[in-house]
């Protein structure tokens, strides 16, 4: 390989990473220089990256990485508060979830949520497994983010309702799929393109172990035309670097309302004339949203490793 080639990285392991490039995928390490002036991130190169790849004594190597048009990063853990970019790239995110098995978390939900909006990666909700429930169970989450507003889209792999709309949703796009562990991300994959042969867990270990079934992200490509990635379920999620005043504006729907609040730098947590108050009196804010930014709002008035979790 006597000249660079550019790929597009399509899974990280701990000693390589995986490259697609001119239709075959490339294994490469990651030169040293690579790991210099990283700052306060914790990893240099994360799945949907675009790389330069070079040969030298120790074979293939990552020379250099193009700056990313967008990621998906957070805190990577509570003993490490560095910032570990997810995935770059994207065009949009589909935060999977479901009601039931595993239940429906706000919380989780708004921190994605959250991060998108810092990034301005277009979101939307899935809402999985609606077979296990009755369908008006869906409406107080479609209501609440039908506001803010994201769409929101009911799902079942066991149904088939709403296969399609999320198949036309991922063609042509570069899609990543998020969300906790058993909320079916890889078998909603397999149901829109079966050759994937993802690994699906098995139900009743999960909820006994509490087990991650898809251990890496992994960029997939879609016959259909697009691309998607499928990750590993996670717990918690914490924005890296956000001040108080950013967080505000990442709640659209609580950025809105503030435009009424007596102070123009008002925290929506105990000033006078806080237009929240009313909004949520009014139930023109949901409890769940303004609950969320709050706990938002206390973690980073605080010491960061205090209280994020691992995955
Ligand atoms: N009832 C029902 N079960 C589903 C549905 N979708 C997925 N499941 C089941 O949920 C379990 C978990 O599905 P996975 O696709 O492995 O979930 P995942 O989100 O990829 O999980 P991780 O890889 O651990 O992050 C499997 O047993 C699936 O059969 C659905 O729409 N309805
Ligand atoms: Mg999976
Ligand atoms: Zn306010």
């Amino acid at each position: 390989m006597s000249r660079a080639n550019r790929g597009r990285v399509i899974q990280v392991d701990a000693k390589q990473v995986h490259v697609e490039l001119d239709g075959r995928v490339q294994p490469a390490a990651l030169r040293g220089g690579l790991f210099e002036d990283m700052g306060r991130a914790k990893n240099p190169v994360a799945v949907g990256d675009y790389v330069e790849l070079d040969e030298d004594v120790e074979g293939v190597v990552v020379c250099k990485v193009s700056p990313r048009r967008n990621y998906l990063g957070r805190i990577a853990s509570s003993h490490d508060p560095r910032e570990q970019v997810l995935v770059a790239n994207v065009d949009q995110l589909l935060i999977i979830s479901s009601l039931r098995q595993p239940g429906f978390s706000s919380n989780r939900t708004d921190r994605i949520l959250a991060a998108c909006e810092w990034q301005e990666i277009p979101a939307i909700l899935v809402l999985n497994k609606v077979d296990l429930i009755k369908p008006e169970e869906t409406e107080g989450i479609c209501q609440t983010y039908g506001s803010v507003p994201i769409p929101v889209l009911p799902t079942s792999a066991v149904s088939g309702l709403g296969l399609d709309e999320l198949g036309a949703l991922l063609k042509d796009k570069v899609s990543v799929l998020y969300g906790p562990s058993g909320a079916g991300k890889s078998t909603l994959l397999n149901k829109i393109q079966p050759g994937l042969n993802l690994r699906e867990g098995r139900i009743s270990k999960y909820w006994k172990q509490g087990r991650h079934t898809t251990t890496h992200s992994h960029l997939h490509p879609l016959d259909m035309g697009g691309y998607v990635v499928d990750t590993p379920g996670i717990r918690t999620f914490r924005l890296f670097d956000v001040s108080a005043r950013e967080l505000r504006d990442l709640f659209p729907d609580i950025h809105r309302i503030s435009a009424s609040c007596q102070f123009l730098d008002c925290s929506h947590d105990h000033e006078p004339g806080c237009a929240l108050d009313a909004a949520l009196e009014d139930g023109k804010l949901a409890p769940s949203r303004w609950a969320s930014y709050l706990e938002m709002l206390d973690e980073l008035r605080s010491d960061p490793k205090e209280s994020a979790e691992d995955q």
